[in-house]
């Protein structure tokens, strides 16, 4: 009788860390959003040189002239824009946003849409963001200055409504 009861507390005991094990690996999978980018996966990243300054020119387009940089970690960057775009018709205004590693990038455009008092910048995200440029309108620029610790793979994209999609990069920190 009492070997039948042991036999019972050990079956509902690996039941219940079986229940628990599979509801955490479910918990795992909502709160990991993007999964980590192997830099040696990205096309062309061995001809990307190593360098100080991110600098970006924009278009009427919706696309960036470059979208893949190379940087070290602990080093200050320069990130400059410039607005190539035309300063007739309707004048397009873009900007650049830094994210870090783990950030849902349609999650914040979404955020970012409905921001424009906030010149798209989100402030429910601030955390997720490691610099970023002015709204810059067509002929203008704007530059800043940033540091990534942390070596990774990490998307820039231009916040203006709709212009993500095509607006985007990668930053290779090594
Ligand atoms: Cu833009």
């Amino acid at each position: 009788m009492k070997k039948d009861c042991l036999y019972l507390l050990i079956i509902f005991v690996l039941t219940a860390c079986g229940q628990g094990s599979t509801n955490q690996d479910d918990q795992q999978d909502t709160t990991i959003k993007t999964e980590a980018i192997d830099p040696r996966s990205i096309p062309g990243i061995d001809k990307v040189p190593i360098t100080d300054s991110i600098c970006l020119q924009a278009n009427d387009d919706m696309h960036f002239d470059k979208e893949l940089f190379k940087i070290k970690s602990n080093q200050k960057i320069v990130l400059r824009l410039k607005n190539v775009g035309s300063q007739r018709g309707m004048p397009m205004s873009h900007n650049v946003v830094i994210l870090q590693k783990d950030t849902d990038i349609a999650t914040f455009a979404e955020e970012a849409r409905s921001a424009k008092a906030k010149d798209y910048i989100p402030s429910k995200f601030a955390s997720s963001i490691i610099a970023n440029t002015k709204q810059v309108s067509a002929g203008k620029s704007d530059e800043t200055t940033f540091t990534i610790p942390k070596a990774g793979v990490y998307t820039f994209i231009c916040s203006f409504p709709g212009h993500w999609g095509s607006m985007q990069g990668q930053i290779i920190v090594e």
